[in-house]
């Protein structure tokens, strides 16, 4: 197997995460910037399908009329060299001063709108690039402490942001699906909306609530101690994976945007299963960074890694799936009485009486078999290449 890309999963990459330059809280940059061009031709070059972009990515904050023109062509001819689409396009909140204490959920009335006015024009740039996903991160929409700010009229303050951006999508007819991505901390003390399964609430109580998905990142719930599969698990039930930010980190840690599948092999294997398993279609997209210690030629192997460690982990999980002796074992473990099982899946009157009336022997239904360290170890000695 070459593990070639397959356009079939929509590999991109974020300007921002090729495009790192190795700068940390405590150290300068360890590699030159690249532009979006030359960011392009080398994901392109590593057969990725599309590439991402804040609008500061692409444009600086201060660039002229004329600089603009002259990144859109550039950007525009390195798209079309290394055929490469923008499936998903974003806005940075978080960089300038003016943000330093929430865009969406500043104190200020000027700030929230001026961050609602950044927003149109970065739907409006990824718009010309062809985006249809439009994720909001709120990186600084939080507090160190909640002397600051009550987080009770935080989420009515997001709440009338995210209401006036459907209502800009539907002015210009964008047709924009928005991806909200959460995170628990970093670079705020506290962020609100923590994990995913806080959207998947918010987002049913706003005006538009079929325009919202969510964009889960796996190191963002890592952080927060949590299974990342299982929240995938409530944002597909859901119908609202939108978009997804793969890359990995250890648990408890700070941030650390590692190559996907470099830390957790096992839970991003169960991640690629659940993904293929119920047909996740939209883009895979890596929001990670090389080490600070890479360099330009490192990072090559940086962007077709994320790409060769899904594809081998869809191999994995197909292996999975039609293995004898594993398929044999979940069969015995699934298997059940299906009258009941019926019975469940109905909560009409009929249903109700005769399970508050059935009789069950709750010590023989506690001598089923679950041989779960046999099919564990099975997983594993799949994973690890022996099977
Ligand atoms: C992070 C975030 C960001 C966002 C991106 C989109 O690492 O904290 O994942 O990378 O995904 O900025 O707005
Ligand atoms: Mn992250
Ligand atoms: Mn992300």
């Amino acid at each position: 197997m070459t593990w070639k890309p397959n356009p079939k999963y929509k590999f991109t990459f974020g300007l921002w995460t090729v495009g790192n330059v190795g700068r940390d809280p405590f150290g300068l940059p360890t590699r030159p910037d690249l532009s979006p061009a030359q960011i392009c031709d080398l994901v392109g070059e590593a057969g990725a399908y599309g590439v991402n972009f804040h609008d500061n990515d692409l444009i600086p904050i201060d660039a002229t009329a004329a600089e603009t023109a002259e990144i859109k062509r550039d950007f525009t001819a390195a798209l079309k060299r290394n055929k490469l689409k923008v499936p998903m396009a974003t806005v940075n909140l978080f960089t300038e001063a003016v943000f330093k204490d929430g865009a969406f959920t500043s104190h200020d009335p000027a700030v929230r709108a001026y961050a609602v006015q950044k927003t149109f024009r970065a739907m409006d740039l990824g718009a010309e690039f062809g985006a249809k996903i439009f994720v909001l991160w709120g990186g600084r929409e939080g507090a160190e402490s909640d002397a600051h700010k009550d987080p009770y009229i935080a989420i009515q303050h997001t709440r009338q942001a995210f209401n006036l951006l459907a209502a800009y999508n539907i002015e210009k007819g964008y047709g924009y699906k928005f991806a909200l991505e959460a995170k628990p901390n970093e670079p705020r003390g506290h962020i609100y909306n923590a994990v995913t399964g806080s959207y998947l609430a918010f987002i049913q109580t706003l005006e538009h609530p079929e325009m919202f998905g969510v964009n889960p990142e796996v190191a963002h719930e890592h952080m927060a101690g949590l299974n990342f599969v299982h929240q995938i698990a409530a944002a597909l039930d859901a119908k609202k994976l939108f978009h997804i930010d793969l890359n990995d980190q250890e648990f408890g840690r700070y941030d650390q945007d590692f190559r996907f599948g470099s830390a957790n092999l096992k839970h991003c294997f169960h991640l690629v299963k659940i993904l293929e398993d119920y047909k996740y279609n939209a883009p895979r997209s890596f929001d990670c960074h090389a080490y600070r210690a890479s360099d330009f030629e490192d990072l090559k192997w940086f962007a077709s890694g994320n790409m060769r460690t899904y594809e081998i982990l869809a191999d994995k999980a197909q292996r999975w799936n039609t293995d004898k002796d594993i398929q044999a074992l979940v069969k015995k473990i699934t298997a059940g009485d299906e009258k009941i099982a019926k019975l469940l899946k109905s909560s009409s009157k009929a249903s109700v009486k005769s399970i508050a009336e059935a009789s069950f022997d709750r010590h023989e239904l506690a001598n089923k078999r679950l041989p779960y360290e046999q099919l564990d170890q099975l997983t594993m000695e799949l994973l690890m290449g022996v099977r």
